[in-house]
């Protein structure tokens, strides 16, 4: 990584990084990532599980699998609990499967449009404010239409007061990745004077009751992240009034399929949906680029450039910024391709398995 990130639960300087590709019959390849992160410190789902579970379980059990369209596939694994982020990496392979048979791009397949997408920056927590400020003055330098910033006790009124009086017009939001409790309460209350765009998961991964007195007693949009893994979810979220916002990946909901009908149940009943990210490779963001194109996303995605993340991605192509923007790849399937320079490079180690 270019800078190591820093949220509420933890440092990254490195991001491993899991491909999937699946071959259908015809030869025709199919890319997905897994977005499970080493350790079970964002979501329970880590990475030597989520890989065990593509492996050993879906993978094998797809031998002679015939579908007609990729959201077969959650019906077909539903028996299998949780791993959302291993069952989004395999389905994923298979929309762009799916795509390049019918000679589309990702983006038609999902119902997208659009050449380009307004994008933000989320931002680690940072040593003092002033660094803080300097980060957020680079981005809006650079373009980015939003600016998300990581929270946590104690790193957040001073941090936040402080952007927000150096840039009082940005579209400025706070990250906490669930490290509040209920004693917190007049801290996160103090937050809402900043009008901040939205406070993004304050409290547990499971809880839906404390972000629900939260939004009863603030102005300020409660946007719910860890805690989102199925349209069930978002519905008990709606119920609940817990938020007012979802931030929505395909990775963290078991897949497009599921995104889909997230996308539709937030349109349908005045939910601000939009579009999250996992500091995903090229492959990742791909699919989130080509997903968040739909008319419905009403806020930029945390889709940055690749010069944000790495110093060197897996795929040809490289996002960069342009106004604000990054371009939504157009060729038929995902649209990028992996670099075998690249995966010589980096590889550390491969799993082929043959079926049929
Ligand atoms: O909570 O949205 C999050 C990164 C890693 C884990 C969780 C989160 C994030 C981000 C960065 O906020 C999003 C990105 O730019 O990919
Ligand atoms: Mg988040």
């Amino acid at each position: 990584m270019v800078v190591p990130f820093s949220t509420s639960f933890g440092d990254m300087y490195e991001k491993e990084c899991v491909i999937v590709e699946l071959k259908d019959e015809e030869g025709i390849s199919g890319y997905g990532e897994l977005e499970a992160f080493p350790l079970p410190d964002y979501i329970e789902e880590f990475l030597v599980a989520a890989k065990f579970i593509i492996e050993k379980v879906m993978l094998p059990q797809m031998n002679s699998w015939e579908f007609s369209h990729p959201s077969e596939f959650q019906s077909r694994f539903s028996w299998i609990r949780g791993n959302e982020m291993a069952k989004a990496a395999v389905e994923a392979g298979l929309w762009d499967i799916y795509a390049k048979k019918t000679n589309r791009s990702l983006q038609e397949t999902l119902g997208g449009e659009g050449k380009f997408l307004d994008v933000g920056v989320s931002l680690g927590i940072q040593k003092n404010p002033a660094e803080l400020v300097a980060r957020v003055k680079d981005c809006i330098g650079q373009g980015y239409k939003r600016i998300k910033v990581k929270i946590k006790p104690d790193h957040d009124i001073a941090y936040i007061a402080a952007v927000r009086e150096a840039f009082p017009e940005v579209l400025l939001m706070a990250d906490a990745n669930s490290a509040y409790t209920s004693a917190d309460f007049d801290r996160l209350k103090e937050l809402d004077r900043f009008q901040l765009t939205m406070i993004e998961q304050p409290f547990s991964i499971r809880d839906f009751t404390l972000h629900a007195r939260l939004q009863k007693q603030i102005q300020t949009l409660v946007c719910l992240d860890e805690n989102i893994r199925s349209v069930e979810d978002v519905e008990q979220a709606y119920q609940m009034k817990s938020c007012r916002a979802i931030n929505l990946k395909m990775a963290r909901v078991g897949g497009h399929t599921e995104a889909l009908k997230i996308v539709d149940f937030c349109a349908k009943n005045g939910l601000l949906v939009w579009c999250g990210g996992m500091l995903e490779a090229g492959i990742g963001r791909a699919h989130n680029l080509a997903l968040a194109s739909r008319k419905e996303f009403g806020f930029p995605g945390d889709i940055s450039a690749t010069d944000r993340y790495f110093n060197e991605d897996i795929i040809e192509e490289e996002f960069k910024l342009k106004n604000g923007r990054l371009a939504v790849p157009q060729k038929t399937g995902i649209g990028v391709e992996i670099s075998k320079k690249k995966i010589e490079k980096f590889i550390d180690s491969k799993q082929v398995i043959k079926l049929g």
